[in-house]
């Protein structure tokens, strides 16, 4: 409770703050895309991560609002580099299963990316398998993501892997991208899960997805993803998530 008094005074005091992740290709090296994930420098208690008041703000309708103060952020940073003559690179953000109880809620993303004047096409969701928990969501996302699609945005399913319905979603959902759980990628020196990994990446090929694996830490790991042919890799062994000026610096070209 006493966070969520203090999400209104973090808000409009500019306390939350949008770190970005990169996702790099193994083949090239180049930076291909980012993630955002948001960070909240607390006055008194700091910096607090996600998994310690997302939950929460699931519960009272916050997240929406927070998920669409990132997006705006996002926005204003792709606007920035195009008006720094970067050459831009999508960007996603993270959308709680709670947005889709309001079936509005793209229609208004649609309007603050006109706003920035951003093309639509840099601005990607991610959905996280956690999304379907309940059955009758299943038209409402579907739905949802041929809505993002009219709208130009781009749309991954996050977490792959890490749930019980992965399969079964990949034929019911048209997305972009898939985003490989890092426990595929956990034990790789055992030929069984270079099998899965293998077998995964031929799937996605076929049916015209990107991959983007997650959570790779080490150089043997980036070896093998690059002989499968993975798309993309987001982990610790390129950086952490950073500041926005710091990802400038880095990886922006
Ligand atoms: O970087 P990290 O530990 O902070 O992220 C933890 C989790 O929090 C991730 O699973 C991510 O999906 C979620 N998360 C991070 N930023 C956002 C956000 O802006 N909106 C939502 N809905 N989830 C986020
Ligand atoms: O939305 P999602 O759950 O996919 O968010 C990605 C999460 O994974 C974030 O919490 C991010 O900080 C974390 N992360 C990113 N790269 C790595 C990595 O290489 N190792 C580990 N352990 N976590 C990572
Ligand atoms: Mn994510
Ligand atoms: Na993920």
């Amino acid at each position: 409770e006493e966070m969520n008094e203090m999400f209104e005074d973090s808000l409009s005091g500019h306390d939350f703050q949008v770190f970005l992740q990169p996702k790099v290709s193994p083949k090239s090296g180049e930076t291909k895309g980012a993630e955002a994930l948001v960070r909240w420098h607390h006055p008194q208690k700091g910096v607090i991560y996600p998994s310690d008041f997302i939950p929460l703000f699931e519960r009272n309708g916050n997240i929406c609002r927070l998920d669409v103060y990132v997006f705006e952020k996002v926005c204003a940073l792709l606007e920035k580099w195009e008006d720094m003559g970067k050459k831009l690179i999508p960007i996603s953000v993270n959308l709680s299963r709670q947005h889709f109880s309001q079936p509005e809620f793209l229609e208004e993303l649609s309007v603050i990316a006109g706003r920035y004047g951003v093309r639509t096409d840099m601005l990607e969701f991610e959905l996280t398998e956690s999304i379907f928990l309940e059955e009758n969501q299943i038209d409402i996302v579907k739905e949802s993501i041929r809505q993002m699609h009219k709208l130009g945005f781009r749309c991954s399913l996050d977490d792959f892997g890490s749930g019980f319905s992965s399969l079964g979603l990949l034929k019911e959902f048209d997305v972009d991208a898939l985003k490989l759980d890092r426990i595929f990628f956990q034990d790789m020196h055992s030929e069984k899960a270079r099998d899965v990994i293998a077998c995964l990446m031929e799937l996605a090929k076929k049916l015209d997805v990107k991959t983007v694996a997650e959570g790779i830490e080490e150089q043997e790991q980036v070896e093998y993803l690059r002989m499968a042919d993975c798309d993309m890799i987001q982990g610790y062994i390129y950086s952490r998530p950073v500041p926005a000026d710091v990802f400038e610096e880095r990886f922006l070209r």
